[in-house]
């Protein structure tokens, strides 16, 4: 037993040092590349539906072909194209119909992240459709603006199938949120970035899980891939820029900061706007988690350069285009998001993630379809305490050291994991017995846990069906570190 405690615990480091290789060897020729690609700006998706109160969308799943690099053409998976999917945009109290066919060669979901839906139109693992099948998901949307995102979820294949590919953006609106003065035209000062990492070979073809250190740490990449593009750059006008984040990366943690050092406001998390906007130099972002910043490029004068960067990685160029007309203002309350008492919580849950290698755990036990997990009482408030058993606590003066490294989210004594909710947002009670961060202030879907973390959540089941929480690492996922409830 010991032994295998000491083998797991050194061999991160030594993955950690050969990743730390491979990423000096891969920024040398990216940053010596004089242009890059302008960023794509995923296209909103049609709505079919002439009322204004309802929406009415198509997506086909379907393989594809991209050449990330010129010459060099992977297999990849989209919606409606070859890579990602487009944006749907859905506005709160509206009737939203989204037509949905599988193309590819095997069966698929679509799961979407942070909306609250009934279980049957969640998209979870229980409700898989086979190729060549169509099928049809109605709901009505019932909660505030937030930048929400949908992909596959199919138990044993949403590792794959994310990372070719599927994933895309829907973008709640509300009354509230369209009229306050943030930026909002979309594509001009609006930005959605879907941040990703992926290994390429020296030929520039798209590799995935190569060795069983992509399984136990997750699949993580050499070279970052915005909206679909590598070397992606901005033209940003000297105003400020709102952009919607999301880390749609199989593992890779970001902690973001501007390349110069400047501030910017974080508005959003997960689940929609704070209530106030604070100002910080560093975003941290686990997979499935969203936020929205704004960056002031005001004060930067005409052909000033810098970049969205996280350790190791350059994440956006951004070129500062001449100044530009700009009418928006950041309110310093935007929303009210009350409190979920702790005093009206009927029950109170645990759960414990563990990992040893590749065996990942909920509670000593792997996903089964076959079982469900937990009873909630439709209606209830709950408190839900989620504990990484990773040995944190011993890593001692490391600490500091190896936190430079968290965006790997290796540590000694374990690896930090991002935990999923489906069909609640939830707020953030307490983290390790301290108030939560403003970043974890807002509604959130999707918490990050690091080694020996404690983070107890509260939220209000108001959909019915079946439901899964799982470790947002996607190879985690896979494995079986999943659980499912029943709300009924
Ligand atoms: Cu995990």
């Amino acid at each position: 037993m010991n032994t295998t405690r000491i083998g797991h615990r050194s061999f991160p480091l030594i993955r950690l040092f050969l990743i730390m290789l491979s990423l000096f060897a891969v920024s040398y020729p990216l940053s010596a590349r004089p242009s890059g690609n302008p960023l794509p700006i995923p296209p909103l998706l049609e709505d079919n539906d002439p009322s204004p109160e309802r929406e009415s969308f198509n997506l086909v799943a379907q393989n594809g072909a991209r050449e990330f690099f010129p010459g060099s053409r992977s297999a990849t998976k989209g919606y409606n194209g070859s890579y990602l999917g487009p944006v749907l945009r859905v506005w709160r109290g509206h009737n939203v119909t989204v037509n949905i066919e599988n193309r590819l060669n095997e069966k698929t979901t679509v799961h979407w992240h942070g909306l609250e839906v009934d279980g049957a139109m969640d998209g979870g693992p229980f409700y898989p459709h086979a190729s060549g099948e169509r099928w049809t998901v109605r709901f009505t949307v019932d909660q505030p603006a937030a930048t929400l995102w949908y992909h596959p979820h199919v138990h044993g294949l949403i590792g794959e199938q994310v990372y070719r590919g599927l994933s895309g953006i829907l973008i709640v609106e509300d009354d509230i949120t369209e009229n306050l003065p943030l930026p909002k035209d979309y594509g001009i000062n609006d930005i959605p970035l879907i941040l990703q990492d992926k290994r390429f070979d020296s030929g520039g073809n798209l590799l995935y899980k190569t060795s069983v250190a992509d399984l136990m740490h997750g699949m993580f990449g050499n070279t970052m891939v915005v909206n679909g593009a590598v070397n992606p750059y901005l033209d940003v006008g000297a105003r400020k820029i709102r952009f919607r984040l999301i880390n749609g990366s199989n593992a890779r943690t970001f902690e973001l900061s501007l390349s110069d050092g400047s501030s910017f406001k974080q508005i959003a998390t997960d689940g929609g706007l704070l209530e106030q906007p604070f100002e910080t130099r560093r975003l941290v972002l686990s997979p499935g988690e969203r936020a929205e910043i704004i960056a002031d490029f005001s004060g930067y004068k005409e052909g000033s350069t810098l970049s969205l960067v996280t350790p190791g990685l350059e994440v956006l160029r951004l070129h500062v285009t001449g100044t530009a007309k700009d009418d928006t203002r950041i309110p310093k309350k935007m929303v009210s998001i009350a409190p979920i008492q702790e005093s009206s919580a009927e029950k109170k849950r645990t759960f414990v993630l563990e990992q040893m290698g590749p065996n990942v755990t909920i509670n000593g036990k792997r996903f089964s379809m076959n079982r469900i997990d937990e009873k909630v009482r439709f209606g209830a408030t709950e408190i839900w305490e989620i504990r990484n058993a990773g040995m944190g606590g011993m890593m001692g003066p490391g600490r500091n050291f190896m936190s430079r490294f968290r965006g790997m989210m290796m540590m000694r004594g374990g690896m930090a994991h991002p935990f999923h909710i489906h069909g609640i947002r939830f707020q953030v009670l307490e983290r390790n017995g301290q108030k939560p961060s403003p970043a974890e202030q807002g509604w959130k879907d999707t918490v990050l846990l690091y080694p020996g973390d404690n983070v107890r959540v509260i939220a209000k089941f108001m959909r019915k069906g079946a439901f899964v929480y799982h470790c947002h690492i996607l190879e985690h996922d896979d494995l079986g570190m999943m659980g499912s409830f029943v709300v009924e």
